[in-house]
């Protein structure tokens, strides 16, 4: 029953009675008018919700009199009571807004959930909901929320045999044997879950995709789907391989120009739309990896992208294009081919396509700098691709908050229109003006039965999807929200649990990927350390590609005399990264290769430097254990040997990493360890 089926979810009872009785006294019944879909889901979830945490029934009814401690939501179309107010703020609000406000009716005090749409009241039921889990205060509320950013997308890479590329908590939630007559109680809790946090988009398959979820076997399934998550505010998308033409519809040619294609793709979009009539559209993965796409035909991206975006237009569907390319056949720096593809296509894409750009320049890598297209396609919206399964961050068996990670690239400014361009405000459109705005999270849930394998993938989950919202939010804050609702409020315990998990990520990154290292994991499974790999059919497929350390030097010259990939950012970035004197040491393998004798800030050597971070990254385990231990009282036995037990094979593999990096680091250097750093076993 503790698995973390529940997630943050819990609704147990709040154990100080005190506490209870004052929310009591503002939260003591529920009114929602008129019931749709979506208002039921609402209506539903603050009654199990409010019940499970306040001990008590509470009344919920469409006809019920106001009350003082009445809770009234709708919208001015669902609520005469909501529309009589005539609530000025609404106007702003959009329609996934929503405000939340005390209010005296008739002389008695209420607290109002309005929205101009069903989904917003949703929304703000579970931002109610919310403030009743971490125990805020609901007196004297006047909050208005409106995402920031339009299109909240998951993406899963879950294939139709049910495994998840890159999936680390078991199969996939989709269950296309069954489906579409049997419906898991799971995707309703999935759907739960993403509307807690505003998700409002879901991919279901894999970017490198099976043309088979076109056709009318699948489809039927897919709208199944769709009808569990539409109450939810959740759209679904699907995968298209551009090949499809060819494969399921056995044309000749998956030519872009070509008459015949642009046909197939116009009838293939009014049939998926006759099973889903607010189908989101498609994510494509093309020329990338071995997929097919419009280069196979001398196209351009731009060209392969409006074919789809043209047949889904009519029905209001976008084309999410992933920007995700590179090919050891070309004799460029990794780093560079994506942005040197598709900034020359800016402006040649149709109005419902984002280009949809991973965070960084290579691949989820514990640290990278940003992706520099953001900010070089001022006529294009790009969308943000993070990866939440933790590919190469010790996957489901590392304990790593992201929220830092996310907020470090969201934060990060790019300074092409001046001092505060940040690639949030790339992303949410407002620097280039942009109405059409998107973020995607490559998910790390499957069937395991607490969804992410590792109880803390919850928390990237959840960080995923409140900073997609709101990427304003500080990851302190929605550490805290996590921690107090997923397990326990009592100051202390939320505070060292943040701490820990504040420090995750940099622990991670220093005995794994060090001063700017980077792609140095095994091979292909991407796990443990593999910075030797050296013999394969790509020279991009290897690790020294990456480091190319020698006797002499270690790190990638993307400078002016190197690949000068450099020179695809703003002066500003270019020139902070290029200097040796203001690049920060977290960047500097990445764009600098240095003697090992480089003398660091700190005057230590880089070969000192290097070490040392091995180091810490390696004891920085004894105290997230111990700190956990510490946290016993507060977690259910289940729950917290699961971490547990994890933590301590973390510990294990930070070692392994420390000393596989640094056996094989000294093999290149040469030098001996400097003091306090243990030698490799
Ligand atoms: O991160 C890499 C992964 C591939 C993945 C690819 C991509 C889905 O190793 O498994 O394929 O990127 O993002 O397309």
């Amino acid at each position: 029953a503790e698995s973390g089926y529940r997630l943050w979810m819990r609704y147990d009872q709040i154990n100080d009675e005190a506490l209870r009785t004052q929310y009591l006294k503002s939260l003591s019944g529920i009114r929602i008018d008129t019931i749709s879909p979506t208002l039921k889901a609402a209506s539903d979830e603050l009654g199990k919700g409010l019940s499970g945490l306040l001990g008590r029934t509470l009344g919920l009814s469409s006809t019920a009199s106001i009350e003082a401690g009445s809770v009234v939501a709708g919208t001015p179309a669902s609520s005469s009571l909501i529309r009589g107010l005539k609530l000025q703020s609404l106007a702003g609000l959009g329609d996934e807004g929503y405000m939340l406000s005390s209010m005296v009716h008739n002389g008695k005090q209420i607290t109002v959930i309005a929205a101009n749409t069903d989904v917003g009241v949703l929304y703000g039921s579970f931002h109610l909901l919310r403030l009743v889990q971490t125990q805020q205060p609901v007196v004297k509320l006047s909050i208005v929320e409106k995402p920031l950013l339009k299109h909240r997308v998951l993406n899963h890479w879950d294939n139709l045999d049910r495994t998840v590329e890159r999936g680390y908590a078991g199969f996939s939630l989709w269950n296309w044997h069954l489906l579409p007559g049997y419906l898991q109680q799971r995707y309703i809790d999935y759907a739960r879950a993403n509307a807690s946090i505003g998700i409002n988009g879901t991919v279901l398959t894999n970017v490198n995709a099976n043309s088979l979820i076109l056709t009318e076997e699948f489809l039927p399934k897919v709208a199944a789907i769709a009808n569990v998550l539409r109450p939810y505010g959740i759209k679904v998308y699907l995968t298209a391989r551009f090949s499809s033409p060819i494969e399921i519809g056995k044309l000749k040619t998956a030519d872009p120009l070509d008459e015949s294609v642009k046909k197939w793709w116009k009838d293939k979009a009014d049939e998926i739309y006759r099973h889903i009539p607010d189908f989101g559209g498609f994510l494509v993965k093309a020329n990338s990896e071995g997929q097919p796409g419009p280069q196979n035909y001398g196209r351009s991206h731009a060209e392969g992208a409006n074919l789809l975006a043209d047949a889904l237009a009519p029905h209001n569907g976008i084309v999410m294009w992933r920007a995700f390319v590179y090919s050891h056949e070309v004799d460029e720096d990794r780093f560079k081919q994506a942005y040197n593809e598709f900034k020359p296509l800016d402006g040649q894409f149709r109005k419902n396509v984002l280009v949809q750009v991973k965070n960084g320049p290579i691949d989820f890598q514990p640290r990278e700098p940003f992706s520099p297209l953001f900010g070089a396609m001022p006529k294009t919206p790009l969308m943000m691709e993070f990866q939440i399964t933790q590919e190469y961050l010790g996957q489901a068996t590392h304990l790593v908050y992201q929220a830092p990670l996310y907020k470090e690239v969201l934060d990060a400014d790019t300074y092409v229109k001046g001092k505060g361009s940040t690639v949030a405000r790339v992303v949410d459109g407002s620097l280039d003006k942009h109405a059409l705005s998107g973020i995607a999270g490559v998910a790390n849930i499957g069937d395991d039965l607490n969804w992410t394998g590792h109880l803390f993938g919850q928390s990237n989950w959840y960080a995923f999807g409140r900073l997609a919202w709101n990427h304003q939010l500080s990851s302190e804050n929605i550490a805290d929200e996590w921690t107090g609702m997923t397990f326990s409020n009592v100051p202390e315990f939320k505070v060292s649990l943040r701490g820990m998990m504040m420090k995750s990520r940099e622990n991670l990154v220093n005995y794994m990927t060090p001063l700017g290292l980077h792609h140095i994991m095994g091979w292909d499974h991407h796990y443990g350390p593999g910075p030797w790999i050296k013999d394969k059919p790509r020279m991009d497929w290897t690790s020294f590609y990456y480091h190319k350390a020698d006797s002499v030097a270690i790190g990638f010259d993307r400078t002016a005399s190197g690949s000068n990939a450099l020179s695809q950012y703003s002066p500003q970035v270019r020139k902070f990264y290029g200097d040796l004197k203001t690049c920060p040491p977290e960047y500097l393998l990445w764009f600098h290769r240095l003697p090992w004798s480089h003398r660091m800030k700190t005057g230590e050597s880089l070969w000192e430097a290097l070490s040392q971070r091995y180091q810490q990254g390696a004891e920085s385990m004894d105290p997230l254990i111990a700190g956990w231990n510490k946290l016993a009282p507060y977690v259910d036995q289940e729950r917290f040997d699961q971490v547990r037990m994890l933590l301590a094979i973390q510990k294990k593999e930070a070692w392994w990493w420390h000393d596989a990096c640094l056996a094989y680091f000294q093999s290149r250097s040469g030098l001996p360890f400097p003091q306090g750093v243990t030698p490799p076993k």
